[in-house]
């Protein structure tokens, strides 16, 4: 009866069946004032935009335009990985790295949470699609939420909307995203500006490819189509339709011959990833384009070779560190407004900052809303504060981009934060021991997460927290997709370290523009033009192999970046048994036959 009485809920521009009776039903369980079915027009984003200023959830800036600033609820800042949850009807198809609960177990817990969880709010239906529009098949969803912050978000990083909607119809599948922020309102009741609530859940169900999730506003928590699809129900799809969902940048790299190169690279984040994707080299003559920076899936064309997709339409970037120096193709694509801030700074004249940006503010309104002065003991900014901005306003953007055939990709690097120990640049022996470096990727802990500083922790393909199964069968399906092609079209493995350090704890390795040097001696060995030393770990070059001139860093240093030094490796293995040991039995043999094949290289 009261489903009956919801306004919006029968003005539906579909007939999809699936569709209609799950928005109904979710509709009759979270009792929303009224549904609305999302259009994706500029229309909407302007009414949505307003209502959200009216709010107070958005400051519009003045020095931007159509851009806004909001800050979250001090408590709801980042990814809650301890509350996200992989709920496979088996818990072993789950895996060690993540979090399990029986899916009945779980449906019932939220059900209860859902329950009346959006009364005095309005209900939003999102259909949406991950990658092109026109892909074969296309990859389509349909996120419900109560969030207006969802919304707008939803416009910028995803292609949304009426035209969605029509393929859809055509098309029937899609993977239906539930998100509430869990704060229903009382009749008379003053809204906050950030609602959200203590309880939160993040949860996956692999096997009936559908997200729910509650008690978060935050982008990875409730932007369902970023970690939650594309990466966590995405790599199930990928596992088994024999394709890849990763973690990683595509960049288009171009030699002064005017040779392209696609290149994609997975490092954990504050790494640099977003700088990677838009470099400007230093190197003359070269350039790089940029495709996507968080997310790829590649999938093999007809030729046989590996061709990468970026699903996603903007960037969600970390603010703090990125400025004119470090990334200033993305300096200039949020100048030309259309963005979201999230949790940044806000400046006296209505614009926004963030540590390490260029100025001297003298006073902001920091995360918090507080006064800030230079003489201020916290940060103006969060360190997670975000960008959230169109891809098409990137200066750097591949023509491409949409593409939805792809780019076929020639190198994957896998990268990681470590002061010791991984060189520069080592380049894997073959696809299964690319596979074993990127298993054993390791990362240091920076002062943003919890833990000690330092600490190394594995991260495998920088995908622990995003892979939406278990561990060992995902690295067995990297291992079959590799035996499964032509090993001369496969796209060759390195494995990078921009951040290691000298006796004093300098950087031998300035980064940033200069990593275009590392670039152009990966592609040269892609043309078999550049030399390499086979060592126990990989082959790797000497300090001549690299194009140097110009470079500030003294030589020396940058032979010791390079330097294989057989006793740290020795000291490494341990670490590696230790990780591959809480595997367990998932773990492929193909991976502990590489770890034997290193210790007989190092003489272990
Ligand atoms: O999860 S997000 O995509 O919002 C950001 C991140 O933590 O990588
Ligand atoms: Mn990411």
């Amino acid at each position: 009866m009261t489903a009956l009485t919801i306004p919006g809920l029968d003005q539906a521009p579909t007939t999809h069946e699936r569709l209609l009776s799950w928005v109904r039903e979710v509709a009759e369980l979270t009792t929303p004032d009224q549904v609305v079915w999302c259009d994706g027009s500029q229309q909407e984003w302007q009414r949505m935009t307003d209502r959200l200023v009216e709010a107070g959830t958005f400051t519009r800036l003045k020095q931007k335009p159509n851009s806004f600033y909001a800050a979250s609820d001090p408590s709801d800042v980042a990814r809650v990985e301890e509350r996200t949850f992989i709920c496979s009807v088996e818990e072993k198809d789950s895996g060690v790295t993540n979090n399990w609960m029986d899916p009945n177990e779980m449906k019932a817990i939220m059900t209860e949470l859902y329950r009346g969880c959006m009364r005095g709010r309005t209900m939003y239906v999102i259909p949406f699609c991950m990658g092109p529009l026109d892909a074969d098949p296309p990859r389509l969803g349909v996120e419900i939420t109560d969030s207006e912050y969802v919304v707008v978000s939803m416009h910028i990083m995803t292609r949304m909307g009426a035209k969605v909607l029509e393929r859809l119809d055509a098309d029937g599948e899609f993977v239906p995203a539930l998100h509430s922020v869990g704060a229903p309102l009382e009749p008379g009741q003053q809204d906050v500006p950030w609602p959200c609530n203590d309880i939160k859940y993040i949860t996956h169900f692999p096997e009936e490819r559908m997200i729910w999730s509650f008690g978060s506003g935050y982008g990875g928590n409730a932007l369902l189509g970023k970690k939650c699809y594309s990466l966590r129900i995405a790599s199930a799809m990928a596992r088994d339709e024999g394709w890849l969902a990763e973690h990683m940048l595509i960049l288009k790299l171009i030699s002064p011959e005017e040779k392209v190169y696609y290149v994609a690279a997975a490092f954990p984040s504050a790494c640099g990833k977003t700088n990677l994707a838009m470099l400007q080299p230093t190197i003359p003559g070269w350039r790089v384009e940029t495709l996507g920076d968080d997310i790829a899936w590649m999938r093999f064309g007809e030729d046989g070779r590996l061709y990468a997709v970026n699903p996603e339409a903007g960037f969600f970037g970390v603010a703090p560190g990125t400025n004119w120096k470090t990334n200033p193709n993305a300096m200039r694509t949020i100048a030309q407004g259309n963005s979201l801030f999230t949790n940044v700074a806000l400046t006296d004249d209505g614009d926004v900052w963030w540590e390490e940006m260029e100025g001297d503010p003298q006073h902001l309104t920091d995360w918090k809303g507080r006064d800030w002065t230079p003489a201020s003991k916290e940060k103006a900014a969060h360190p997670n504060s975000r960008y959230c901005t169109p891809m098409s306003q990137c200066p750097i953007l591949a023509p491409e981009w949409d593409d939805p055939k792809g780019v076929p990709i020639s190198a994957i690097l896998f990268g990681g934060r470590r002061k010791t120990t991984v060189p520069l640049v080592n380049e894997a022996f073959d696809w299964q021991h690319g596979v074993f470096m990127g298993a054993t990727l390791s990362s240091e802990k920076t002062a943003a997460a919890a833990g000690k500083v330092g600490d190394v922790r594995r991260d495998p393909m920088a995908m622990l927290p995003f892979i939406g199964y278990n561990v060992g069968d995902y690295f067995q399906h990297w291992v079959n997709v590799g035996k499964s092609a032509d090993a001369a079209k496969l796209p060759r493995i390195f494995y990078v370290n921009w951040f290691r350090r000298g006796e004093d704890k300098r950087f031998l390795w300035p980064g940033f523009g200069e990593n275009s040097r590392v670039l152009k001696w990966i592609v040269d060995r892609l043309e078999g033009n550049a030399a390499a030393a086979d060592t126990a770990i990989g082959r790797v070059p000497s300090a001549d192999a690299l194009e140097l001139s110009g470079l500030d860093t003294p030589k020396a240093d940058v032979e010791e970046a390079l330097k294989v030094d057989v006793e740290e490796w020795k000291a490494e293995v341990p670490l590696i048994e230790e990780w591959f040991a809480t595997i367990g039995d998932s773990l492929p043999s193909s991976m502990r036959d590489e770890l034997e094949a290193l210790k007989q290289r190092l003489g272990h």
